[in-house]
């Protein structure tokens, strides 16, 4: 069947022309810049949306700080029905925005489907939170006296979002902090307005049928100087940004300024080690998606494969032969691989890598370049390409957010692990090995150094389940499960004395 814009636009409840600034149901009517919106996928313009202005923004703050004082007494299990509900919402949603995910940023159909699955887990997950946001009871030193520990929400979170997963990163930040008991303000990447608006009338309908105020569910329109006002407001008691390691610094440098929190999650540059002991079939397997998957866009890429010399021929030639299978075109039809980049800007930064990459020295492989003529005319569609390199080479130390991969030999399994913790970055990481001793020593202390360590998976694909985030220049953020719902709240240590005395602590004496 025809892909139909409007009709798609029409069931998520967006116009060609948008409001850009909402406190929930509810949007702030104040003159403010356009931001068009194009997909990658066809260079069409797929609609408007206003940007918000510094005043505007000062509206959504107040209606947020009042909202805040409601939402924060709210039982936490009750707030965990209102995020079940959106759960419901999105599930109802989910193919809908799955393909509008596809259209405005470029990943395939089926991994815009996987993103709003995404989006539905960390609602189940966090309606289960819900009611074990549990502090400990400790046993005081002084008789009489009960201290326990316990999690009070933090107040406004303001959640700053990459362009590449345009709805996942956002749930996985406001499902937590809702049951939390904090309220959002979100200020998605400027590249994917129309995904956000989705979310936001998905979220704030719920909460408007369940009789809440606005300003638990806020969004704002606009690019790095919008994502500034949230940096620089002492109201918002923490900033979640997901992007890359420049902007992170910045916003880590503006908030640390004022001491508020943060949580990052900035950029990878994760790699695979393929040992003598690996399985190939899912060692290719494992390296192709990760690093060809999403146009080589995740954060979770694999960008470095360290491969044993002894399979690194054999691993070689295989590689080459499935990149030359791969399909790549509009990413709305399923029998594509390969989708657009996000936009001509990452082209730019693809080609010019693969310049540097060639005047370091490294040995092309895999041919990249630019595609053209009859469904490329957006002119974001690139080769996924393949080169020989060391890893010392700049660009190899660098993220290109483009599906360019690099092969490096080792001999010595130190040697392998050394290599792979020899960047800037510590997000994600993988060894394919058969064999015991290799895989526990790379996941020990002396192993990899990243925030994600696996084996016999790629370094993509992360389930929300864990916590999600890496070391190093990728920011030290932990974000969707296992207890990262801890950054969302503030921790309170309570003693009380029941007793008629008042001994101190410490055993001090203070007597008159
Ligand atoms: C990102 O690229 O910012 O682990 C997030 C993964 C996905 C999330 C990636 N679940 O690849």
């Amino acid at each position: 069947e025809k892909f139909e814009v409007k009709a798609l636009l029409e069931q998520l409840g967006i116009n060609e022309v948008n409001k850009g600034t909402w406190t929930g149901v509810e949007y702030i009517d104040l003159k403010g810049e356009w931001l068009v919106s194009k997909s990658p996928v066809d260079g069409k313009e797929i609609g408007k949306v206003q940007v918000t202005s510094r005043e505007a923004y000062e509206l959504v703050m107040e209606k947020a700080e009042k909202a805040f004082k409601v939402w924060r007494k709210v039982p936490a299990p009750q707030r965990g029905e209102v995020v079940r509900q959106i759960g419901i919402a999105l599930r109802e949603k989910k193919e809908a925005l799955g393909k509008l995910v596809s259209y405005e940023m470029g990943k395939s159909y089926q991994e815009g489907l996987g993103e709003v699955q995404e989006m539905i887990d960390i609602c189940d997950f966090a309606v289960g939170l819900s009611r074990q946001l549990y502090g400990l009871a400790m046993h005081s030193e002084r008789p009489g006296h009960r201290m326990y520990e316990q999690w009070h929400p933090l107040g406004i979170v303001g959640v700053i979002s990459a362009f590449n997963f345009p709805v996942a990163v956002w749930s996985w930040n406001t499902m937590i902090a809702w049951v939390c008991g904090d309220v959002c303000v979100w200020k998605p990447s400027e590249k994917t307005p129309l995904t956000s608006l989705a979310c936001q009338n998905i979220a704030a309908e719920v909460f408007n049928k369940n009789g809440f105020s606005e300003g638990i569910s806020c969004l704002l329109i606009g690019d790095a100087n919008v994502g500034a006002f949230l940096a620089q407001d002492p109201r918002v008691a923490l900033v979640s940004a997901t992007g890359s390691t420049r902007m992170g610094k910045s916003v880590g440098e503006v908030v640390g300024g004022r001491l508020g929190r943060v949580l990052l999650e900035l950029g990878g540059n994760n790699a695979i080690i393929i040992t003598e002991n690996a399985d190939l079939d899912v060692a290719i397997r494992g390296a192709l998606f990760g690093a060809v998957g999403t146009a080589g866009q995740r954060c979770t890429s694999t960008r470095r494969l360290i491969i044993h010399d002894s399979v690194y021929e054999e691993v070689k030639e295989r590689l080459v032969s499935a990149y030359s299978k791969l399909v790549i075109g509009d990413p709305l039809n399923e029998k594509n691989h390969i989708g657009p980049l996000i936009d001509v800007d990452a082209v730019d930064n693809y080609l010019s890598a693969i310049e540097r990459v060639k005047a370091e020295g490294g040995k092309e492989l895999v041919e990249g370049g630019v595609l053209n003529g009859e469904g490329f005319e957006s002119g974001c569609y690139v080769k996924p390409c393949v080169f020989e390199v060391e890893n010392h080479f700049q660009v190899v130390q660098q993220e290109t957010f483009a599906p360019i991969l690099y092969l490096i030999k080792y001999n010595e399994l130190e040697e392998a692990v050394s290599c792979q913790n020899g960047v800037p970055q510590g997000l994600s990481s993988a060894m394919m090995t058969m064999n015991m001793r290799e895989a526990e020593y790379f996941l020990s202390v002396e192993g990899s150094d990243c925030g994600i360590a696996n084996v016999n998976i790629g370094t993509s694909g992360a389930e929300i389940g864990g916590a999600f985030g890496g070391e190093k220049e990728t920011g030290g953020g932990r974000e969707s499960g296992s207890d990262a719902w801890k950054a969302y709240m503030r921790r309170q240590t309570n003693t009380i004395n029941y007793s008629a005395e008042l001994p101190l602590a410490q055993g001090i004496k203070f007597d008159i």
